[in-house]
C-alpha cells in the first residue's frame, strides 16, 4: 500500500495570543503550487510551508519543482497547518469550545503554541496592560488542560480496569491503549510513558492520583510535542519575557506573527522582495509606498528582524517539521543523469519523510508499485546503488529501479 507522511502541525493557545494572524501569515504565499497532497482544507485548516536549502545548487541544474517551489535556492515544501480555537481555563471540563478544540488537537501530530509574551492578555485571553500576566503561566496552563482532558478519558471506569488487569495478569497498556483511539495516539506509546513515569505496569492499583498524572502528562509530550512561539515580541514588554522563557524546557522562537503578514502582504503585492523566513527584506518600489507605510516596515526591521533574526514564523513552521517530527526532505528522480522525472522535469518533488525512512519505505511513499517491485535504488550524488534497508538522509536525491521498469 501507498504510505503518506504527511503531518498536521495545530497552532495552539488561548484567545488573543495571535494564532490566527500566526496561521494567516504562515498560509499566505504569493506564488501558488499547482497539486497539493492535502484535500481536506477547511476555513481553519490551511497549507503552510518548510524551507529546506533546495538540492538543485549542489548540482549545478536548473530545476522545475512540481510538488513544491524553490524560489532563489530555497524549497518551499506545503504542510498543513490548522488554527485551533483558543483554550480557555477548565476547557478540558467542556468550558468554551472545549470539544471542538480538543477534537482538533487529537488530530495534530505536533503543536506551535503561541503566548503573547508582551504580557498584555490575561488567563481568559482579555487585553490587560503589558505585562500586567505573566506569559509563564501561560505554559503550564496549557499543559495542565490538555493533560487533564486525556486523564479525563484514559481514567475512566480505573479502579474497575485497574482490578481486572491486575486479576488477569495481563499488565495494565493493553486497556489503556484500547482508549487511546479517542486521542490520536500511537497504541506503542503507552507502555513506554508508563516505563518513563516509573510505574509499575503490573500493579496498577497502586498507582495514585499524582502517579496516573504523571504518567498521562508523560503521554502528552510523547504524543504531542510542542514548541512555544514568543508572540508579539515586537511590543517593548516581550523581550525580557522572552528571556525567561528560554530557560523553560522547550523550543522557545520569539515572533511577531503581525510582521510576518504585513511583510508578505507587502511581497505579495511586489511591493518589497522578501522570502518567508528571510532576515531582511529589500524595498523594490519607494515610489509606490506612502511614507506611512515606509516607515511602518522600517519599524519592523528595527523592533523585530534586527533583533530577532527573522520574525520567526518560518523558523517556528520548520522546527515543528524538522526538530519535534524529525522529518527530512528527500528527492525522487527517475533520470539518474539529468535528475528529471519521465516528463523532464528537473528535480520536481521534494518529500518529507520521518528520520529513520529505508529506500523501500520511501519507494511506497512514491507509489505502492514502486515499493512492491522494488531492486534497488541510487544514491544520485555519487552513483552508488543503496539496498532497500538503507536509511535516507536529509536532502538524499534518489533514483530507485523496480522491477517493472526493467522489464
Ligand atoms: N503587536 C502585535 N500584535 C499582534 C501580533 N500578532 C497578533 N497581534 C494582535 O493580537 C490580536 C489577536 O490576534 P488573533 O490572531 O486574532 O489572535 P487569536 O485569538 O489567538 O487567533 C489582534 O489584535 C492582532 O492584531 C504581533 O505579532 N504583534
Ligand atoms: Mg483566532
Amino acid at each position: 500500500m501507498q504510505k503518506s507522511y504527511s503531518r498536521l502541525l495545530g497552532v495552539v493557545g488561548k484567545p488573543n495570543t495571535g494564532k490566527s494572524t500566526f496561521f494567516s501569515a504562515a498560509t499566505l504565499v504569493a506564488a501558488e503550487i499547482a497539486n497539493y497532497p492535502f484535500t481536506t482544507i477547511k476555513p481553519n485548516r490551511g497549507v503552510g510551508y518548510v524551507r529546506t536549502p533546495c538540492v538543485h545548487e549542489d548540482f549545478k541544474v536548473n530545476d522545475n519543482p512540481r510538488n513544491s517551489l524553490c524560489l532563489d535556492g530555497v524549497r518551499l515544501v506545503p504542510v498543513e497547518i490548522i488554527d485551533i480555537a483558543g483554550i480557555v481555563p477548565g476547557a478540558w471540563e467542556g468550558k468554551g469550545l472545549g470539544n471542538q478544540f480538543l477534537d482538533e488537537i487529537r488530530r495534530a501530530d505536533a503543536l506551535i503554541h503561541v503566548v503573547d509574551a508582551s504580557g498584555g492578555t490575561d488567563c481568559e485571553g482579555k487585553s490587560c496592560k503589558p505585562d500586567e500576566h505573566d506569559p509563564l503561566e501561560d505554559v503550564t496552563f496549557l499543559e495542565r488542560e490538555i493533560t487533564m482532558w486525556m486523564v479525563t478519558i484514559l481514567k475512566k471506569d480505573w479502579s474497575k480496569i485497574a482490578r481486572q488487569a491486575e486479576a488477569d495478569k495481563k499488565g495494565i497498556a493493553l486497556p489503556l491503549e484500547d482508549r487511546l483511539t479517542g486521542l490520536g495516539i500511537r497504541r506503542q506509546l503507552v507502555g513506554e510513558a508508563i516505563r518513563k513515569a516509573g510505574l509499575n505496569v503490573d500493579k496498577p492499583t497502586t498507582w495514585s492520583d499524582e502517579d496516573f498524572y504523571r504518567f498521562v502528562d508523560t503521554l502528552r509530550k510523547m504524543s504531542k510535542p510542542m514548541l512555544i512561539v514568543a508572540n508579539k515580541i515586537d511590543l517593548p514588554s516581550a523581550q525580557a519575557n522572552l528571556e525567561r522563557m528560554k530557560k523553560l524546557d522547550y523550543m522557545v522562537i520569539p515572533c511577531s506573527a503581525e510582521a510576518e503578514l504585513a511583510l508578505r502582504r507587502a511581497a505579495e503585492k511586489q511591493l518589497i522582495d522578501y522570502k518567508l523566513g528571510d532576515s531582511d527584506f529589500k524595498i523594490l518600489n519607494p515610489e509606490k509606498l506612502t511614507p506611512g507605510q515606509i516607515s511602518a516596515l522600517n519599524s519592523i526591521r528595527e523592533k523585530v528582524l534586527v533583533k530577532n533574526g527573522s520574525t520567526g514564523i518560518q523558523n517556528a513552521m520548520n522546527m515543528a517539521y524538522f526538530k519535534l517530527l524529525n522529518m527530512i526532505t528527500v528527492y525522487p528522480v527517475e533520470d539518474l543523469e539529468h535528475l528529471s522525472d519521465h516528463n523532464g522535469r528537473v528535480l520536481p518533488d521534494t518529500y518529507l519523510v520521518p528520520q529513520g525512512t529505508t529506500a523501500r519505505q520511501f519507494a511506497y511513499v512514491i507509489h505502492s508499485e514502486l515499493g512492491d517491485n522494488f531492486i534497488y535504488a541510487v544514491d544520485a550524488r555519487d552513483k552508488r546503488r543503496i539496498g532497500e534497508d538503507a536509511i535516507l538522509k536529509d536532502r538524499d536525491v534518489i533514483s530507485i529501479v523496480s522491477a517493472k521498469k526493467r522489464a
